[in-house]
C-alpha cells in the first residue's frame, strides 16, 4: 500500500545502524544528535498514533538534549494537557526505535495498533521544535518524513523552549478559537508579562536581573520576553551565543553551576555583589539563582530554595487571602526527591506537607497533582512548577473576599496563577515567580538564602558494568540490589554522619552516588567512600 511504501523509504532513508540500541527514558531518547534520523522518523509515526489514539488531539515532539553537551541531541513526546508522554507508552517507542528491518517493524506497529486498539481514520495532528543545537535540522527533517508517512498535521513552532512547547500543546487543545502558532507564543509572553506586571505595580524602581543564557535557545526566549516586560525589569542577557552551536552548555547554565556549585567564568566580571543572577540551562526548563555576599563568595540558591520561597509566598497568599478557614481550606504542600537538600526537607517539613518521590519530572509532577491542591515541586537542579487543582484555581476565582486585605491577596493568587506555566518547569516563568515573591515577601537575596543553610553535600558519577544491577527502593533512598551493598552504605553513613544513597541514572549509563554531611569535607569523603563500594 502506499503507507507501506511511505514506510520502506523512511527506512531505507534512515536505517537503524548494526549495533545501535536506543531507550526512551525518563528524558526521552537522548544520545548523540547524528545518531538519531532513524529514531526521529520514527517518533514522527509515533507521535501521529499518539494523536490517533488520543482522539485527534494534538500532540507535541520536542528535539533537545537539554542541558547535555552540544554535540548531543534528543526527542521527547508531549501528552494532550502538556504533560510527558504516558508512561505505558514509554516502552513502546524504545520497540519502535529499534526494529532493526522494514519487516520487523511493520510486525511492531501492527501488533501495536491492533493492541492499543488505535483507529487510523481519527487524523493525526502534531506541533513540534526544537532547540539551537547544530543537528536539529536534519531531526526535524526525519521527524516531518514521519509525520507524512502517516498524514499528520504538523505545526511547527520552529526553534523555541521546552516549556513552550508543553504551553502550546495544552493551549491548542483547550481553545476554542481558530489560532496560529505565532499568536499562541505571543500569547505566552503575554499571560507572563502582563501577570507580573500587575504584580510589580506597585514597585518603584526598576530592577535589573543577570541571566546566564546557557547559549541556548533560553537566549532567544529571554530576549522576547524582556521586550514583553517594559520597564517592570529589565533582563541583562548573557552567553546569549547561539549561532555559535558549540558554545551551548559549555562553562555555563544551569547544570554547570549546580554540579560545580560555582559560577560561570563569564559572568565572574558581570555580577556585582548583592546583586543576583541565574542561569538557564540548554532548553530553559531548569532555572538555578545566585549572587556573591559580602565577601565576594559566591552563594547558590538552587531548586530546594526556589521551592521553599515560593512554598512561603503561595501558603502567605492563600492565608492573606481568607482561604485557608476550614470551610474553604486550600492545602498547600511540595514533593521533592531524595537529591533535595536535607536542610530544605527539614525547614519545609515543619511548616507543610512535603512528599519524597523517585527522580524524574513526571513522578514529581503526578504527585504534585494527585495530593495537593496546590503542589510546589522542583526538583534541587531547579526544573520544577506549582500546580493548581481545579478545585483550588475554583475557589480562587470564586471566593467572596471579606476585607480590602483579602481582596489584595485574592487578586495576586489569580496573577500569580498566570506567571506560571503548569504544564512543566519552565525557566523563565519561574524566574518571574521567584522576583515576585522575593518583592512581596520583602526578601533580599541575602534573606532568602538564610532562611535555612545548606548542607555541603557532593554528587559523583560512577561508570559501572550494568547501572540495572543496582535496584532502589524507598523513593531511591535505599538499594535492595546488589545484595549486601545497602548494609555497608549504612554503615559507613553510622561512622561518618550525614546521609548518602545510590541510584542508576535514568539518562546517562552511569551510577549516580550523592552524600552530604555538615561538614564539606565529611560529604565529599562519603561520596567517594560510597563510591568506592559501588566500583
Ligand atoms: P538521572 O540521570 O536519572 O539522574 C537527571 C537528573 C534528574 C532529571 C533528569 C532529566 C540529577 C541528579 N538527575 O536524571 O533530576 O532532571 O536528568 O533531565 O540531577
Ligand atoms: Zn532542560
Amino acid at each position: 500500500s502506499g503507507f507501506e511504501n511511505e514506510l520502506r523509504k523512511g527506512l531505507e532513508e534512515y536505517p537503524v545502524k548494526p549495533g545501535e540500541k536506543f531507550s526512551y527514558g525518563t528524558a526521552g531518547f537522548r544520545t548523540l544528535g547524528d545518531t538519531l534520523e532513524s529514531v526521529l522518523f520514527k517518533v514522527g509515526i509515533l507521535a501521529a498514533l499518539r494523536s490517533k489514539s488520543c482522539g485527534g488531539k494534538t500532540i507535541g515532539v520536542m528535539i533537545t538534549a537539554s542541558h547535555n553537551p552540544a554535540e548531543d541531541n534528543g526527542v521527547k513526546l508531549v501528552d494532550p494537557r502538556g504533560e510527558m508522554l504516558d508512561t505505558s507508552w514509554e516502552s513502546h517507542a524504545t520497540d519502535f526505535a529499534n526494529a532493526p528491518s522494514l519487516d520487523a517493524f511493520i510486525a511492531i506497529l501492527e501488533d501495536f495498533i491492533r493492541s492499543k486498539q488505535i483507529s487510523l481514520g481519527t487524523p493525526a495532528k502534531v506541533v513540534y521544535a526544537r532547540d539551537t543545537r547544530a543537528s536539529g535540522p536534519k531531526l526535524v527533517a526525519a521527524l516531518r518524513k514521519g509525520f507524512a508517512a502517516m498524514g499528520a498535521v504538523a505545526t511547527d513552532a520552529e526553534v523555541t523552549t521546552t516549556p513552550i512547547l508543553h504551553y502550546l500543546v495544552d493551549t491548542i487543545n483547550t481553545t476554542t478559537q481558530e489560532w496560529n502558532v505565532n499568536n499562541l507564543i505571543e500569547g505566552y509572553y503575554l499571560k507572563l508579562s502582563n501577570a507580573f506586571k500587575r504584580l510589580l505595580a506597585d514597585r518603584g524602581t526598576s530592577a535589573h536581573l543577570l541571566i546566564d543564557c546557557a547559549n541556548g535557545v533560553g537566549a532567544l526566549a529571554a530576549k522576547k520576553l524582556d521586550d514583553f516586560l517594559g520597564e517592570s525589569l529589565t533582563l541583562k542577557l548573557k552567553n546569549t551565543s547561539v549561532e555559535s552551536t558549540e558554545k551551548l552548555n559549555k562553562d555555563c547554565g544551569a547544570d554547570y553551576v549546580k554540579v560545580g556549585q560555582k559560577l560561570p567564568p563569564s559572568l565572574t566580571s558581570e555580577l556585582r555583589p548583592g546583586q543576583r543572577g541565574c542561569s538557564l540551562d540548554g532548553d530553559a526548563d531548569r532555572l538555578i539563582y545566585y549572587y556573591l555576599d559580602d565577601s565576594g563568595k559566591f552563594r547558590m540558591l538552587d531548586g530546594d530554595k526556589i521551592t521553599t520561597l515560593v512554598a512561603s509566598f503561595i501558603m502567605r497568599l492563600v492565608k492573606d487571602a481568607g482561604l485557608d478557614d476550614a470551610e474553604e481550606k486550600i492545602k498547600v504542600g511540595v514533593v521533592q526527591t531524595a537529591y533535595a537538600n536535607g536542610s530544605s526537607t527539614r525547614y519545609l517539613s515543619e511548616r507543610l506537607p512535603v512528599t519524597c518521590v523517585p527522580t524524574g519530572v513526571k513522578h514529581l509532577h503526578h504527585a504534585a497533582a494527585e495530593r495537593y491542591d496546590i503542589g510546589v515541586y522542583f526538583e534541587a537542579n531547579g526544573h520544577g512548577t506549582v500546580l493548581f487543582s481545579s478545585s483550588a484555581q475554583h475557589k480562587v476565582a470564586s471566593h467572596k473576599p471579606s476585607t480590602a486585605a483579602q481582596a489584595t491577596a485574592l487578586g495576586r493568587l489569580k496573577d500569580v496563577i498566570n506567571v506560571i506555566n503548569q504544564t512543566v518547569g519552565d525557566a523563565l516563568s519561574d524566574m518571574l515567580l521567584v522576583e515576585v515573591a522575593l518583592y512581596h515577601m520583602a526578601y533580599s537575596v541575602e534573606t532568602w538564602d538564610k532562611l535555612y543553610s545548606d548542607l555541603p553535600n557532593r554528587l559523583v558519577k560512577v561508570k559501572v558494568g550494568d547501572r540495572n544491577a543496582f535496584v532502589t527502593e524507598d523513593a531511591e533512598r535505599r538499594l535492595v540490589r546488589p545484595p549486601g551493598l545497602q548494609a555497608k552504605i549504612d554503615e559507613l553513613v553510622r561512622r561518618t554522619g550525614g546521609r548518602s544513597f545510590v541510584r542508576p541514572s535514568g539518562t546517562e549509563d552511569v551510577v549516580r552516588v550523592y552524600a552530604e554531611a555538615k561538614e564539606t569535607e565529611a560529604a565529599i569523603d562519603l561520596a567517594l567512600r560510597v563510591a568506592g563500594l559501588v566500583y
